[in-house]
């Protein structure tokens, strides 16, 4: 684990390694035994540390590198991997990404790591960031790891407060031009192919989710408009 394991606070260490990039660990927890992802020894994992983005941290890094990596169909994952895999071979950690399959629970992972709860759009809504935050990847630990990291108490739950509980009109429910969140899930046809259309290209294409620019929360880490344009590419496209 080289510097990290001599540092006194190992996750100010991993803070520190994963810095350059404009990313951050988000929060770790200890796993209950037998609800943990398998590592490669086919032991289950004993912590999770959640590595992401508050607001658009990571984009000018991301950009640059992406410059230099062109013809990539997934560049963000592949910065993911680029990024946190090194980090997680100084720990001794194996690490997972929210595009793997099957599809790791990121967000129950957020929830126990950081306290974080479902808006009623379906996205995790941070007090401070609002609805501008994201998940780029997990480290998953031995014990091995987790002893190394100190034994420390986890990180989260830190965050008591749920905007949506003080949030009375709950606009983010009524600016969906095809109404796609309806109280049972998310309507993903009915958002994708509006986006498809001459409306939704040159609305929600362009300037990002409206369901997810009417939340007040957090608007001040709002992404700038290229890193909105790439996020909605990536889905409608
Ligand atoms: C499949 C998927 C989608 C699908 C389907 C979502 C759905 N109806 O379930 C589609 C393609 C539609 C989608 C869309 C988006 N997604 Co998505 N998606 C995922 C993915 C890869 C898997 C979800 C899953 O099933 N996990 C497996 C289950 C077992 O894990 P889970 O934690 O229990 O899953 C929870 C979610 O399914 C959630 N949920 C249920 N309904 C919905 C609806 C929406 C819109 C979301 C975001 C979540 C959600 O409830 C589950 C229980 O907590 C995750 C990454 C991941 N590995 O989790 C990202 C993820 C959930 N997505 C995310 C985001 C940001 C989006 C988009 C906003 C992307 C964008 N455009 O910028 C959009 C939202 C729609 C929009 N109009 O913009 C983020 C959420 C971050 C946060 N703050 O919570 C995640 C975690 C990816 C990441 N890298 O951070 N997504
Ligand atoms: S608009 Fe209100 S209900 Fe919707 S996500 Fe934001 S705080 Fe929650
Ligand atoms: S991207 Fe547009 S159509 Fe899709 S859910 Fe958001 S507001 Fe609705």
């Amino acid at each position: 684990m080289g510097g990290l394991v001599a540092d006194a606070d190992p996750v100010s260490a991993i803070a520190a390694a994963l810095e350059p990039s404009g990313l951050v660990p988000r929060g770790w927890f200890v796993t209950e035994p037998g609800l943990a992802p398998l590592l490669s020894d086919g032991a289950s994992a004993r912590a999770i540390c959640l590595v992401g983005h508050f607001g658009g941290g990571f984009w000018p890094v991301f950009k640059a590198w992406w410059q230099n990596h062109p013809g990539l169909s997934e560049p963000l994952d592949s910065w993911s991997r680029a990024v946190i895999d090194p980090v997680t071979a100084t720990l001794g950690c194996e690490a997972v990404y929210p595009s793997d399959r099957p599809w790791y629970p990121f967000q129950q992972w957020a929830m126990a790591a950081e306290g974080l709860k479902a808006s009623p759009l379906g996205m995790l809504v941070h007090p401070e960031f609002g609805l501008w935050h994201g998940y780029r990847g997990a480290m998953l630990m031995d014990e091995f790891a987790l002893e190394r990291l100190g034994n420390r108490a986890p990180s989260g739950p830190p965050v008591a407060m749920h905007p949506c509980e003080g949030c009375a009109e709950k606009p983010c429910l009524s600016a969906c031009p095809v109404n796609a969140f309806t109280g049972s899930g998310f309507a993903a046809a009915d958002c994708r192919r509006f986006l498809a259309s001459e409306a939704g290209l040159s609305t929600c294409m362009d300037v990002g989710c409206q369901a997810r620019d009417a939340c007040p929360v957090g608007r001040r880490h709002r992404y700038s408009a290229d890193q909105v344009r790439f996020h909605m590419a990536a889905f409608g496209g």
